[in-house]
């Protein structure tokens, strides 16, 4: 049997869009992208960034800390953002341009105040499942197409969990922004990506075959 394909869309959420509290450049540019794939996979599912104000990955709440700085939580490494994505706030919401009507189910993270998430599967210790391995899995889904904010974070920590799970991995290149906090960084996500055994795709090669 042909193997199922999932397509991820990863925190299309206001915050990381124009004019947003942790906006990345370009955000706003892959949700058209994100529109016109939906309709070429088995399944769409959807994260979402979804913190409570107190989130300890949040520089406001490390007195004495910056935007941008690195400090220590529960013994993992934790870069400080700007508060962002707070639970049930219009940041948190999806970009008001993204089609919602295919998706199947919504993924939140970063939920736990203690430990942030940038992957869409696991805690960034790998504790708590979200549940979407799981999911993917029960739908028989084999091939998990990755798009979305950020390419060197959220994008990044999908992915190469998703190779950990054994699924192969399509990241949509064209379909990606990142944040760039130091310069390279988002050529240095694409290598790790591959090195995993990632495939690197553009967005047309989905949107030429037949819907
Ligand atoms: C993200 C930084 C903090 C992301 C989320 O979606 O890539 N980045 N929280
Ligand atoms: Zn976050």
């Amino acid at each position: 049997m042909k193997g199922k394909k999932a397509l991820i869309m990863v925190d299309l959420q206001n915050d990381f869009c124009k004019g947003g509290h942790l906006a990345v450049p370009g955000g706003d540019e892959v949700i058209a992208i994100a529109n016109e794939l939906q309709t070429h996979f088995d399944l769409v599912v959807a994260t979402q960034d979804w913190h409570p104000h107190d989130h300890m990955s949040f520089a406001e709440n490390h007195p004495g800390y910056s935007v941008g700085d690195v400090t220590t939580v529960d013994g993992l490494k934790q870069v400080l953002w700007p508060n962002h994505c707070e639970q049930d706030t219009n940041g948190a919401s999806f970009h008001p341009e993204l089609k919602t009507e295919h998706i199947t189910k919504i993924f939140h993270k970063g939920v736990d105040k203690k430990i942030d998430s940038y992957s869409a599967f696991f805690d960034n210790a790998h504790r708590r499942s979200t549940g979407l391995g799981e999911y993917l899995q029960a739908e028989n889904i084999q091939d998990v197409y990755v798009m979305g904010l950020a390419t060197d974070y959220c994008v990044k920590y999908t992915s190469l969990d998703a190779l950990h799970l054994k699924f192969a991995v399509y990241v949509i290149e064209d379909a990606c922004r990142g944040v760039e906090l130091n310069t390279g960084d988002i050529v240095k996500a694409k290598q790790e990506m591959l090195a995993a055994g990632a495939h690197l795709i553009h967005s047309s090669e989905i949107l030429k075959g037949t819907s």
